[in-house]
């Protein structure tokens, strides 16, 4: 018999091992064996994500796949199927939009679901969830879910039972859950930040709600105030629903750092023709260009150009991104991430240039018919259909993408850091 629930409910989603498990779920035959989606050791690659049977022998996300050879070395190895993860995520986005209206996606296999009950809308929040969780199940996956009354409780809940998980923390529970907690698992502390609170004695969730207010703004800055009231499970922060696009962007981290023009130039190109597609999917126009390049010492560097007339292609935007790369980047530097991204849909959006050149019409019809055509085919054929030129490369050397933006079309997304 379930306790009734008064107040606010929030359900945070989170699917298990999520890229290893749709190879299984495409592979049967690694079933039930350690799999490893994740770069090549031999060229200083990364894990993206491990299955749960190669966990068991330590190996990680982030982790060197050198390192995750050594500790088992009967896995089997991927180097991932993006479009087919990006698809699973669809369809499980689908899924809870039909059980709230109230979702807030914040990763590729990650959302936010309020589900406060109000009538005629009344039914349990732990009934939602284990519907959620049945729901997929039946796509061939599975996920672990965090139920509370706010989404700091919801996140940190929906870690405690992996995989295939339901935490339940009910209201008035939320003090005593945090408490013993380790600060590490509070969304917004990293290893750094978890570095200088245990230097200072602060160990726990409990610990950061009892710590001076200088000791938290030092770390925290003007957020100090915030992070102690979330300590103690106090958090309004609403589940923002990401209608209003804002920027359209795509990010990759290359599983193997890029150093040469040629292959920055190729990922470059496959980033802004992803988001050139989702830009015209989304019948916008953007004003600003953005390219944003992670270095493999993690330092960040972002290069922006105002265009002189909106645009949704492409073709239209690379030479002005390899401009671009040229004041952030020179050949050898090597290089993570890479980012592009078209923002300012304002009503210059639909302004047309006033000085037509008839030269520039000419590529500028020439650019949109290739765009559109190769739009109609990937409808048709999924993304994998057409690469332009260059792109083709990228397919074999990225891992993962790590953007906290899922390349959902309407989906907005910010390339500050
Ligand atoms: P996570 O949800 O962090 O991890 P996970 O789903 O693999 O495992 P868990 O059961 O613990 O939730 O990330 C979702 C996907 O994002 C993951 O399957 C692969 C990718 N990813 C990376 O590529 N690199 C990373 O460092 C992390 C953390 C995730
Ligand atoms: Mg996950």
């Amino acid at each position: 018999m379930l306790s009734p629930w008064i107040g606010k409910a929030i359900l945070l989603v989170d699917l298990d091992a999520f890229f290893a498990s749709v190879e299984q779920l495409d592979h049967p035959a690694w079933r039930g064996k350690p799999v490893i989606v994740g770069g090549d050791a031999d060229k200083h690659g990364v894990v993206s994500t491990a299955s749960y049977e190669a966990r068991g022998f330590g190996v990680k996300s982030a982790m060197p796949s050198s390192m995750a050879h050594q500790l088992c070395p009967n896995a089997i190895w991927t180097h991932g199927h993006f479009h087919r993860y990006h698809e699973m995520s669809q369809a499980v986005m689908n899924i809870l939009i039909q059980e709230s209206p109230f979702i807030q996606q914040v990763s590729i296999d990650e959302a936010f679901l309020d589900v406060t009950p109000i009538s005629p809308n009344d039914e349990h929040p732990y009934l939602i969830a284990q519907r959620i969780q049945e729901k997929v199940s039946k796509l061939g996956v599975s996920c672990s879910i965090g139920l509370g009354t706010s989404k700091t409780v919801a996140k940190i809940a929906s870690n405690i039972k992996k995989p295939h998980g339901i935490t339940t923390i009910y209201p008035g529970q939320e003090r005593e859950f945090l408490a013993p907690l380790d600060v590490r698992e509070m969304s917004g502390i990293g290893a750094k930040a978890q570095e200088f609170l245990y230097k200072r004695s602060i160990k726990t969730l409990a610990d950061l709600a009892l710590a001076s207010d200088k000791t938290l703004t030092t770390i925290f800055g003007k957020n100090a105030n915030m992070m102690k009231n979330r300590a103690l499970g106090i958090d309004n922060s609403p589940v923002e629903s990401t209608d209003e696009v804002k920027s359209i962007s795509n990010e990759i981290t290359l599983s193997t750092d890029a150093t040469t023009f040629e292959e920055v130039d190729a990922v470059m190109g496959t980033m802004a023709s992803k988001v050139g597609r989702r830009i015209r999917k989304a019948k916008l126009k953007g004003s600003t260009l953005t390219l944003k390049i992670r270095f493999s010492d993690r330092t960040l560097k972002t290069a922006q150009k105002k265009l002189s007339e909106p645009t949704d292609n492409e073709r239209y935007c690379m030479p002005i991104l390899r401009e671009l790369l040229q004041d952030i980047w020179s050949p050898g530097m090597p290089v993570r991430l890479i980012g592009v991204g078209l923002s300012s849909f304002d009503m210059d959006c639909y302004q047309q240039s006033l000085f037509i050149d008839e030269d520039t019409e000419v590529q500028k019809a020439k650019n949109e018919k290739l765009s559109r055509a190769a739009d109609a085919l990937k409808d048709k054929f999924g993304e994998q259909a057409v690469f332009y030129g260059r792109e083709i490369k990228v397919h074999d050397r990225s891992t993962h993408t790590v953007a906290k933006n899922p390349s959902t079309p309407m989906h907005p997304s910010s390339l500050k850091d």
